[in-house]
């Protein structure tokens, strides 16, 4: 990857005008281009807030009154000596203030490059690491909550919990492999079998409500879908609590896909409002009823909305079809109007799930629609606590290690050697430490924190 011993600075907040803007610098150099940049005449107090100027690189007159912040490593963000220059959030500012800093010999940092630092001083495993990417792009307050946990150190420990029982484990069994006449055996192989065999359970335990985890920290996608008319788009804004697609009385009004992310009892959920599903010859509803296949198709949850004031037909039936089996709310509107039909005597509606009835025209289903969305999404049990586990590289990795222990269970009950057995509870330990990253392969370490934003 970059250099790790040099001197590093970028702007830490967004870009942009604000109230007050941060060049933040790191690195062995931090403090000398400190008293290069600015005009304090002694050196930064460590850990206080020093009322100073910052210095044109050119003709050394003050750019603005900034506030400067030593923190010493190690006992800093990254470790290494950090200094902190808050200025007026003058994006003008900012980058003269950067390039004195250049000119005095820091270097400008890489995306998450003060967070790869950290981690590599030890300051953050990965998984914290991680959880700091996560924690500044949080869009609700729920995905802070479980990033926030686990840059505390809720998963390290998760994580560690099983590691801990692993390494003792492949530490006994080595030490029967490596003293085989001491006349005493640390464990065999079948019963280091069993004990792997219990450590798959707990790590099976984990991804299970690690799935929860996920649909916390990715969101996921709901398509409304359903014939013209029927009132997708109503529903679809009143979920939004915006008039984000357009509600008309004329079939076929929606043509395009309309995406808006909403925060789902703390799950960030986008719904996709489709063009009504029916077969049509007009060439742009049929690209709109192409794209609503698909948008239903990838889905994680379908509402599928019905009109009660119209009797179902073979489209309704259709749709119906495609998504049995699939995570998804049918909606049958407009109950204000004469009914047509209705879900309790139509014997075929009996399998569909779960089905609420609604009124669209005004905002009151709206709570109700969201529950019962909800409840699909978390598959009926509610997710109450916040999951430790969150991230799909962990939750792959989790998946990697309960293999390798099945494996290890499966051959010691099927009389294999200690040798064969360890190599699996090997494979196991290396899945877990490279979740928390100590041993990550360097491209799996590039990918991470190039999706950082720089100055993190
Ligand atoms: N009476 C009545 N009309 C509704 C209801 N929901 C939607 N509508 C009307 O039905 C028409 C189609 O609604 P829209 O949301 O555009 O349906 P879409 O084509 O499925 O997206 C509009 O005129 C809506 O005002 C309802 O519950 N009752
Ligand atoms: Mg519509």
């Amino acid at each position: 990857m970059f250099a790790t011993d040099d001197t590093i600075v970028a702007i830490a907040t967004p870009p942009g005008p604000g109230g007050v803007g941060i060049v933040r610098v790191s690195g062995p150099g931090a403090i000398g281009i400190a008293g290069r940049i600015l005009s304090t005449s002694s050196r930064l107090a460590p850990r206080r807030a020093t009322l100073t100027n910052a210095l044109d690189p050119v003709d050394r007159r003050p750019l603005d009154r900034v506030l400067a912040t030593y923190f010493p490593g190690p006992r800093s963000y990254t470790g290494e000596d950090v200094v902190e220059v808050s200025g007026h959030g003058s994006p003008v500012i900012l980058r003269q203030i950067v390039t004195a800093a250049t000119a005095a010999g820091a270097r400008l940092a890489e995306p998450g490059e003060f967070t790869l630092r950290a981690f590599l001083r030890g300051r953050l495993d990965l998984v914290q690491a991680e959880a700091v990417h996560d924690l500044v792009t949080a869009v609700t307050p729920r995905q802070a909550r479980v990033a926030f946990d686990q840059l505390e150190g809720t998963a390290t420990a998760a994580i560690g919990a099983l590691d801990r029982v692993l390494f003792d484990l492949v530490a006994r069994l080595e030490a029967s492999l490596d003293f085989p006449d001491e006349g005493y055996h640390f464990i065999d192989a079948r019963a280091a079998g069993v004990e792997a065999a219990s450590l798959a359970a707990r790590v099976h335990d984990l991804i299970v409500s690690a799935q929860r985890g996920r649909l916390i920290r990715d969101g996921c996608q709901v398509a409304v879908a359903g014939r013209p008319n029927v009132g997708k788009s109503s529903l679809f804004n009143q979920l939004c609590g915006v008039q984000r697609a357009i509600v008309a009385g004329a079939a076929g009004t929606t043509r395009d896909l309309v995406t808006e992310t909403v925060d789902l009892g703390g799950i960030p959920v986008t719904l996709v409002d489709t063009a009504g599903i029916r077969t049509t010859t007009e060439e742009v509803e049929a690209e709109g009823v192409r794209r609503a296949r698909a948008a239903v198709d990838v889905a994680a949850a379908v509402i599928v909305v019905l009109d009660r004031s119209r009797p179902l037909d073979a489209d309704d039936w259709a749709l119906l079809e495609e998504t049995a089996g699939r995570p998804r709310l049918v909606v049958v509107n407009k109950r204000d109007l004469r009914a047509a039909w209705s879900p309790a005597v139509e014997p075929r509606m009996a399998a569909c799930g779960p089905v609420l009835e609604t009124c669209l025209i005004d905002g009151s289903a709206a709570t109700a629609i969201r529950g019962a969305l909800l409840q699909v999404l978390e598959g009926g049990t509610p997710i109450r606590d916040t999951p430790a586990i969150s991230n799909v590289r962990h939750i792959d990795l989790l998946g990697r290690a309960e293999r390798a222990l099945r494996r290890a269970s499966a051959a010691a009950a099927g009389g294999a050697s200690e040798e064969l057995v360890l190599a699996d509870l090997e494979e196991a330990r290396r899945a877990l430490e490279e979740i928390s990253g100590k041993r990550t392969p360097d491209a799996v370490l590039e990918r991470i924190f190039e999706q950082f934003c720089i100055g993190k």
